[in-house]
């Protein structure tokens, strides 16, 4: 079986994120999808709409994720790799590179980005700014 993970916020949860999703889970058989704490999300400078549990809720619900666990460090990928026995890393490729450092413990694949949404987008657009 093969096992792939990404990480997110995936906050306001949109047509980008399935699309990430989506080709994840199409590169393996199994797709381990680290969920940003709240904390963790403050220290990556974001604060999202909904909480932590209740974005693992909605992550838990798509057909193509097959299990959620929680982001707390940027150290953590190493230690996550290995313990869920991993062989492939996937992120957006507006981090192209910055993960490179796992190719020592499974393949690491850059996907990209969906153009013309964000939840930074949603998130102005709702409150009226253009
Ligand atoms: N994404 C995408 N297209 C978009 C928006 C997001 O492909 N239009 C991808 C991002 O590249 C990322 C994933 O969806 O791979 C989740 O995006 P975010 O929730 O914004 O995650 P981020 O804040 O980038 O957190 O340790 C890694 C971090 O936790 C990544």
């Amino acid at each position: 079986m093969k096992k792939v993970i990404t990480y997110g916020t995936f906050d306001l949860l949109h047509w980008g994120h399935i699309n990430l999703l989506r080709r994840a889970k199409s590169l393996g058989d199994y797709l381990v999808v680290a969920i940003s704490s709240d904390e963790f999300n403050k220290i990556k400078g974001k604060k999202s709409f909904h909480n932590y549990e209740n974005r693992k809720l909605i992550l838990e619900a798509i057909k193509y994720v097959d299990e959620v666990i929680p982001e707390h460090t940027w150290e953590q990928k190493v230690e996550d790799v290995v313990n869920h026995n991993i062989d492939l890393f996937v992120m957006g490729d507006d981090w192209e590179g910055k993960f490179d450092f796992l190719n020592q413990y499974c393949d690491v694949i850059y996907l990209p980005r969906t153009n013309g949404i964000s939840t930074t987008q949603i998130k102005k657009e709702l409150a009226g700014v253009k």
